[in-house]
């Protein structure tokens, strides 16, 4: 079975990217099975090298919009590419809009070794 820090990966990590490529959301989120059974709403690809975004856990420590205490926002901007479903986007043809920003990231972290499991917000 997947666990929460894999799928966190296959949700949120591009190290590689991002192409500079309009239909990038497009492809990722059909690629990354996240059009499976729904278009997923929104889901941001992080542009960093994954040790990079490990080490975010390590960083400030904030509280997560579900009120729990485990979210920490990176101390430097990172490359991120947000994907947002579009307005007329129809399952199973989902639609993406592809928006590449710096911002800081904000992730909940989990386990032993304690390492991303959710993407919270960019901030
Ligand atoms: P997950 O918990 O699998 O990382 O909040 C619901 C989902 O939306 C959540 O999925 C994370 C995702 N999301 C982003 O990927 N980027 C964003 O900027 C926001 C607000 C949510």
């Amino acid at each position: 079975k997947e666990s929460r820090a894999m799928k966190f990966q296959r949700q949120h990590m591009d190290p590689d990217g991002p192409s500079n490529n309009s239909n990038y959301c497009n492809q990722m989120m059909r690629r990354r099975l996240m059009t499976e059974g729904r278009c997923k709403p929104v889901n941001t690809f992080v542009h960093e090298p994954l040790v990079d975004v490990q080490a975010v856990c390590l960083q400030g420590n904030i509280t997560c919009k579900n009120g729990q205490p485990n979210c920490h926002k990176s101390s430097s901007s990172m490359k991120i590419t947000d994907c947002r479903v579009t307005s007329g986007s129809k399952y199973p043809n989902c639609d993406y809009r592809t928006s590449q920003k710096k911002r800081h990231i904000i992730v909940a972290c989990e386990g032993n070794p304690y390492v991303p499991v959710h993407f919270d917000a960019s901030v």
